[in-house]
């Protein structure tokens, strides 16, 4: 008969996920249930604070559609999605750094020419050119790499959650040159608060932490024979740049704000290297 106390529970269960097929899963799950059973030892966790935590995470699934990942939303204000970003990063530190992708990325936004402007001719808000390059680890071009560029408008609001605002406005994906540079025109993107109509929320709320993102250009860029990669671009003028909500701003791609003046007036010039790894 083998019966378990406070702490030989541990190895009872952990025992039971050894999997000699598969070593990484049993490393994986083993640890999982190890970090489980300390935290749960840890805080001496009772019986309403566990039941709270299954309503919790009942609630973030209840809330998770199609469109809506509140998991997704979870992980990103847990830090869990940039600490593993960070992780993944270590082994090429010379190649750009991910950041999350949050939940308002459309798939075929438009393909467009260098120098096309993605938002509308008088979308509201500070003009911005946003240019730059992509490379290899050795430093060369990487031409016919895509870059989907994705932005919310000066209201704050992404296209897809603005009736205002046709799905494809301050979008597009556009094709690096010989050069391995690419160009588009449109305007400075605005802090916003992550989604907060749902458990994760009200979380937030519960122990009155912030809900805003800094200001950010989403960005993923990919090529054939290397590694995509979801990134941002931050503003090192943006009141949140230090308390970014989902932890996702890396010094690597802030930007010092540089106007210059063009057709459109004063314009944020963004120019960013880009550098993937195979
Ligand atoms: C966003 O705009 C975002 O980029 C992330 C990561 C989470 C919530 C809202
Ligand atoms: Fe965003």
């Amino acid at each position: 008969m083998q019966t378990v106390d406070v702490n030989s529970i541990t190895d009872y269960i952990a025992g039971t996920f050894e999997n000699k097929d598969d070593q990484r899963a049993s490393e994986v799950m083993i640890k999982l249930i190890q970090a489980l059973h300390n935290y749960i030892r840890e805080v001496n966790l009772t019986h309403a604070e566990w039941d709270a935590a299954l309503q919790f995470l009942r609630a973030v699934g209840d809330k998770t559609t199609d469109h809506r990942d509140e998991f997704m939303l979870l992980s990103d204000v847990t830090g869990a999605t940039s600490l593993v970003d960070i992780l993944a990063g270590l082994t090429s530190p010379e190649a750009t750094a991910a950041s999350p992708r949050g939940p308002y990325y459309l798939p075929n936004a438009p393909l467009v020419e260098q120098g096309a402007l993605i938002c509308r001719e008088d979308e509201p808000g500070t003009p911005a050119i946003f240019k730059g390059r992509v490379i290899d680890l050795q430093g060369r071009a990487i031409k016919g790499a895509l870059l989907d560029i994705w932005h919310n408008a000066d209201s704050g609001l992404y296209s897809n959650e603005d009736e205002s605002q046709d799905d494809i406005n301050n979008r597009g994906r556009i094709h690096t040159d010989e050069n391995g540079e690419f160009r588009v025109r449109t305007i400075r993107p605005r802090p916003y608060p992550i989604p907060m109509d749902g458990p994760v929320g009200a979380m937030m709320t519960a122990f009155g932490r912030s809900p805003w993102r800094s200001a950010h250009f989403h960005i993923i860029v990919s090529a054939d024979g290397y590694e995509p990669i979801t990134t941002e671009l931050f503003f090192s003028d943006c009141e949140y740049i230090d308390t970014d909500a989902v932890a996702g701003v890396r010094s690597s791609l802030v930007h010092q704000p540089i106007y210059a003046t063009t057709e459109r007036g004063k314009t944020l010039i963004v120019d960013h290297q880009f550098c993937l790894r195979k």
